[in-house]
């Protein structure tokens, strides 16, 4: 394909890969500035996946490439999965336990692995994979020129565009994923009368799919994953302004049009986790009869209002920088050398704005890839890996006013908190529900894919966490009683019978378990004892709380001090092993041990001084390498650790090397969670509330001297707004939403007052409480 160029622009920029011989060149002038500081924008349709545009409402996802001549929208349904319902655990396996166990006590713990390997892990040996849906794919004459292209993603109104002028004509195009419709929605407009002409196609990756027009009037492609697995069905009606509309075999084509709509309808036959026997095409029906006859405008207003509600309640001002007129992909490459400030804000928004579009109450929680995916084969098959990805996911919900999103993650938990109750039993012989690394649709709750890190029984006990986080942030007694306690229970009950007691120290510690994906099968890992200690803390209080279960929350207590402790080693180092033999020069993506100090709070600077600085060793021992995760991780730790510099280079350096043009999180290859644990980190570099009092910029970087953060949230039940100038607090405003006391630290300044619910108060940069009087003066 042939484009003349005009060579009117101010800017010429080429895509990446011009030299191909099919690589297209679009011009773009200099005044095209971007729409605002909540855009991401690019010059050039993209080529790879991941440069498309990611729109979703929490069941569907779209990336849109925004090409000419032709449209690709690929897209997902957040339930279409390899495989059928199906129970994992291995019956009888706990027989082998007690000697797996002791050849690990002889250090043998080759021939420990071997028999696990053999005996101890899941029927199959590996889950199931989440799946590609199918292409919605859009084809125009190929125009002679084209110029004044752009392409963006407003994180703002969760609309992506693409503009240009082809042939003089401008063309306009939005896409956006409805979630109150259900539906993707596309709009085409051009400023020429009747001048719109395409074809609208879908396409499936999976053999067998087809897609046919039904009723004269609709696309409808249908299919099935595997012969026992999941059917599927999406839908596609085109409503046009002016011209004529009319379908073939398997396309529905608009010519001489002013405007068009398209809307799509995609469902499974997925009900829950043991049952598929919905009707996709009567779920598609269903939706288009409401979202259908809808105009584009009411469609619009509702995804609109509905993605604001969310989206509006936290805002970030880092300042404005230079490189902010740049093209988003552009501005990625300077960052090491350019200072940009509001490429960190954008970042941190961008976190929320997937979380919104990912993770919304009904569906599925945000998996590897939060529900993107384009391979019939995803990495680590795009599931939930629990043993710190799932985990990442969610740590912006609470602290970023996302609260609502968790949903989804919860009802995973209270599916796999039952079928992990048979894992339990026949792993284990143990009572309560036990989950290893990794989960999928079928909540698969065994060890999977290799003794050596499958079997690692802390996966349930860590996601538990979430549920006391979620109640620490809002409050809610009915969540604790109905949601929260009874998983939080069950998991405890596991490990008061799971837990043994170790012959040489006498402590109680977990085993068989690994340090995530290292070392590995051991007896008592660090990790496992933080996190169930945290367990049995959180566990008895809700109990406390809730007045309920007295003897369980005393006998949890009891325990609790018994589980081997935190422990500092010969190289000044927070032993990741029961055993003192740390490798310093070890640099494993995996920072385990340090969960105590985040996302856990066990470890403070000034709650434990001497295990914090065994923590900042370790951390400084295993570097500032990493995969994306693993660097996201680190800014939240940098955070925790009161260095706000050092979180910032980790954040820097995330931004530099993990982050592909649509500023999607690199593992690589693309893994959601960096994106999240990246939002996460900037929100405790801003706030924390851990260590019962809010403390105010524990971590402002040099790189942030001044700004202003608004609707962040705090445990206890209060929402904050704070700004700063010269890297100093110059005001904060506190909303108490539940009427807690209050008590607030910015460094060594600290102020307690008591609240009302409902209460809103502020504070001067002194933490000096402003009166009415002052306001009014
Ligand atoms: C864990 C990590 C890998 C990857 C995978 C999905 O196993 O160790 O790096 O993130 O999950």
């Amino acid at each position: 394909m042939k484009h003349k160029l005009r060579l009117c622009a101010w800017v010429l920029c080429s895509v990446a890969a011009a030299a191909g011989e099919n690589a297209m060149r679009f011009e773009a002038k200099g005044e095209m500035a971007p729409q605002g500081p909540l855009t991401l924008w690019y010059r050039q349709p993209a080529r790879e996946w991941c440069e498309a545009l990611p729109v979703g409402n929490g069941r569907l996802g779209g990336m849109v490439f925004g090409g000419i001549p032709e449209e690709r929208i690929q897209f997902n349904e957040d339930t279409l999965w390899t495989g059928a319902p199906h129970e994992y655990q291995h019956e009888g396996a706990a027989q082998y336990l007690p000697a797996i166990r002791k050849l690990l006590a002889e250090g043998k713990q080759r021939e420990a692995q071997t028999l696990a390997g053999k005996e101890f892990m899941s029927v199959p040996l590996h889950q199931k994979a989440y799946q590609p849906f199918a292409d919605l794919r859009l084809i125009w004459p190929e125009p002679g020129t084209v110029s004044d292209y752009r392409r963006s993603l407003d994180l703002d109104t969760a609309v992506a565009s693409v503009s240009y002028k082809a042939d003089g004509i401008q063309c306009e195009r939005q896409v956006f994923c409805s979630q109150p419709d259900q539906v993707l929605v596309v709009r085409l407009t051009t400023d020429k009368p009747h001048s719109l002409k395409f074809t609208a196609a879908l396409n499936s990756p999976h053999k067998g799919a087809q897609s046919k027009v039904i009723g004269g009037e609709q696309l409808a492609l249908s299919g099935q994953v595997q012969e026992d697995g999941l059917k599927f069905e999406a839908r596609l009606r085109v409503t046009n302004e002016g011209g004529k509309v009319r379908t073939s075999d398997n396309s529905i084509v608009v010519e001489g049009a002013d405007a068009a709509t398209l809307v799509v309808a995609a469902a499974t036959s997925f009900k829950n986790y043991h049952d598929i026997s919905a009707d996709p095409a009567a779920r598609c029906e269903e939706t288009m009869k409401t979202a259908g006859d809808k105009s584009y405008g009411a469609l619009l207003k509702a995804h609109t209002e509905a993605h604001q509600k969310l989206f509006r309640r936290v805002g970030l001002d880092l300042g404005k920088t230079a490189a902010a007129d740049k093209p988003t992909d552009q501005r990625l490459k300077t960052v090491t050398q350019e200072p940009d400030p509001q490429l960190a804000a954008l970042y941190f928004q961008y976190g929320r704005y997937l979380l919104i579009s990912s993770s919304r109450a009904g569906g599925q929680p945000a998996n590897l890839q939060g529900l993107w995916n384009e391979s019939l084969n995803p990495p680590w098959d795009s599931k939930w890996t629990v043993n710190i990805n799932t985990e990442m996911n969610y740590w912006p919900a609470e602290p970023t006013n996302l609260s609502d999103c968790t949903a989804p993650l919860f009802d995973m938990i209270a599916d796999c908190a039952l079928t992990g109750r048979k894992t339990a039993q026949a792993h284990y012989a143990c009572k309560g529900w036990v989950l290893h690394h990794n989960t999928d649709l079928w909540r698969g709750t065994a060890p999977i894919n290799a003794s050596d890190h499958g079997i690692w029984v802390v996966g349930g006990a860590w996601l538990c966490h979430h549920l006391w986080e979620h109640y620490q942030f809002t409050g809610d007694k009915e969540f604790l009683a109905q949601h929260g306690y009874p998983a939080l229970k069950e998991a405890a009950l596991f490990f008061v019978d799971f837990l043994v007691k170790d012959e040489k120290t006498g402590w109680l510690i977990s085993g068989p378990s690994n340090s995530p994906e290292q070392g590995g099968l051991v007896m008592g890992p660090t990790m496992d004892h933080q996190i169930i200690r945290d367990l049995f803390a959180n566990t008895s209080a809700a109990a406390k709380l809730l007045g309920v279960d007295a003897e369980l929350a005393a006998k949890l207590d009891a325990l609790r001090a018994q589980i081997a402790p935190n422990q500092i080693g010969k190289h000044g180092q927070l032993q990741e092993w029961l055993e003192d033999k740390d490798d310093p020069k070890n640099q494993h993506r995996h920072v385990s041990h340090m969960w105590g100090l985040y996302p856990g709070w066990e470890i403070t600077p000034r709650g434990t001084p001497k295990e914090c600085q065994a923590a900042k060793q370790s951390l400084l021992f295993r570097g500032d390498v990493g995969t994306g995760w693993s660097k996201a991780w680190k800014i939240n730790l940098w955070a925790r650790l009161l260095d706000g510099d050092h979180a910032h280079k980790m954040l820097v350096e995330a931004l530099a090397g993990n982050t592909y043009p649509n500023l999607f999180d690199a593992h690589p290859p693309f893994q959601i969670d960096g994106n999240f644990g990246g939002t996460s980190g900037i929100a405790e570099m801003l706030l924390q509330s851990h260590a019962g009092e809010i403390e105010l910029l524990p971590a402002l970087p040099q790189a942030w001297p001044q700004g202003s953060v608004t609707g962040l949230c705090a445990r206890g039940g209060f929402e904050l707004d704070i700004s700063w100038k010269d890297g100093t607090l110059t005001e904060v405003a506190v909303r108490s939403k539940l009427g807690n006391p209050l008590k607030l630290r910015c460094g060594e300044k600290v102020v307690e007052v008591q609240t009302q619910a409902g209460q809103a108060c502020r504070f001067d940069g002194e933490l000096k409480q402003r009166t009415n009087a002052d306001e009014r003066r």
